[in-house]
């Protein structure tokens, strides 16, 4: 075994060294090329991604929000490019992704004026900037978030198309589940007989469709943002006994994991849109009874929350089939994945999955990650100089193959 210097450990722990690892992005909200309907990718996209829209009504409280969602979508781009860029320094973690992109494509951000930039993305072709986005963020695979629920993606499945295998689905279910049952007459439209009741019937009806959909998109897992008020038991909420009877029985008939994401308030500003979602402290009792009851099931799980972070590393030391995974959302920033990381380390050694991009454009995949990398590696290293300090021999295979488990999606696949 070929001992390595901490230099040598630093470097491949953060993937400076060609071929680390084959990277699986476990969470995002791209699509297939094959959907190219509603693939989103290119400056205009980055650019009006909800994080910016977010802060340049901070920039501009002047801005009327009905205006600006009436503004085609490269005013909105210019307008954000001219106020978040141009008129202040481009420093929130958002602002600086763009300029990572833009960086690693070899275009010059110091202008002010799109036109040029909006050129060379007019000149790309989807597939083969696909390929290009992939090889300059180092990812191999990436999960989508699908949603039989949204029409347009609906009409890509119904339509069918020729899947690029870099592309893995997700089944994503808030739309027929939360505030059920606000998802009846959607189920009824796809053809599923049935009622707001939680009948046997029903409950047959909704397994019967998420396994129809997981078939026809071969899902790998099934997935749902929860609020931080949910609760397992419940007898009160539907919800409870939707995932108790329907989601939970079909996950294990087909050895599916189930991924809940914990702490997200809907719109707690409606005129922001997509952006105007928040973030509450959930009780993570729910999980522990869940995990309890359903020793059987793997729960991938993440919290939108800080406080909770901790307290789901010590729940997924009590509960085997617990996988705790990414930095989400407003938790997907430098200082909170270096907290994040350095706790599940010391915690959980490697039995975690320390991020997923959550990446709505194509392009974000480049920064999410080159930008994650370079924390979890620090972070990495740091402990790799630790046991090494402690006389422990470290080989560059060793953090080959420990990156592999980190980052390969080998935890989502595992049994549990
Ligand atoms: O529920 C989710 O998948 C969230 O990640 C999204 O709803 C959210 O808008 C997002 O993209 C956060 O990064
Ligand atoms: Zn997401």
């Amino acid at each position: 075994m070929i001992c390595i210097n901490k230099t040598i450990t630093r470097q491949l722990a953060s993937g400076q060294r060609k071929n680390a690892v084959e990277l699986v992005d476990i969470h995002t909200h791209l699509f297939d090329p094959g959907m190219d309907s509603i693939m989103l990718w290119g400056i205009d996209e980055l650019l009006t991604y909800h994080y910016l829209v977010a802060e340049v009504f901070r920039a501009r409280p002047d801005l009327i929000y009905d205006e600006f969602w009436k503004w085609p979508k490269q005013k909105q781009a210019d307008l954000i490019w001219s106020e978040l860029f141009v008129k202040r320094s481009p420093i929130s973690e958002a602002c600086r992704g763009v300029l990572t992109v833009l960086q690693a494509l070899n275009l010059n951000a110091n202008t002010d004026s799109l036109v040029k930039i909006r050129k060379y993305f007019a000149a790309q072709n989807v597939r083969d900037y696909t390929s290009h986005v992939f090889r300059l963020a180092g990812v191999s695979r990436v999960y989508m978030t699908n949603d039989p629920f949204d029409e347009n993606e609906r009409k890509c499945w119904q339509k069918g198309f020729e899947r690029d295998e870099r592309f893995l689905a997700a089944l994503r279910l808030d739309s027929c589940l939360i505030n059920w049952p606000n998802g009846v007459e959607g189920l009824k439209k796809l053809g599923y007989d049935v009622d707001s009741s939680l009948s046997d019937r029903t409950l047959n009806e909704v397994r019967r469709y998420l396994n129809d959909w997981r078939k026809k998109m071969d899902a790998r897992y099934m997935a749902i943002s929860l609020p931080p008020s949910f609760n397992y038991p419940d007898l009160e909420s539907p919800l409870a006994k939707l995932l108790a009877q329907a989601v939970i029985p079909v996950a294990r008939d087909n050895g599916m994991p189930v991924a809940m994401m914990i702490g997200v308030k809907k719109l707690v500003n409606p005129c922001l849109r997509l952006a105007g979602d928040s973030v509450g402290w959930a009780d993570l009792g729910a999980v522990e009874r869940l995990a309890c009851e359903f020793g059987d099931v793997k729960f991938m799980i993440t919290t939108l929350a800080r406080e909770n972070v901790h307290e789901l590393c010590v729940l997924a030391r009590k509960f085997k089939n617990v996988v705790p995974f990414g930095c989400w959302w407003f938790l997907n920033n430098p200082e909170l994945i270096r907290e994040m990381t350095a706790m599940r380390l010391e915690l959980l050694g490697l039995s975690f999955i320390p991020q997923h991009s959550d990446a709505r454009v194509l392009d974000q995949l480049i920064y999410k990650w080159k930008h994650s990398r370079a924390i979890i590696g620090d972070v990495l290293a740091g402990k790799y100089e630790d046991i090494i300090d402690a006389g422990w021999r470290v080989s560059a295979s060793d953090i080959k193959r420990d990156l592999a488990i980190l980052f390969g999606g080998l935890l989502l696949t595992a049994k549990c």
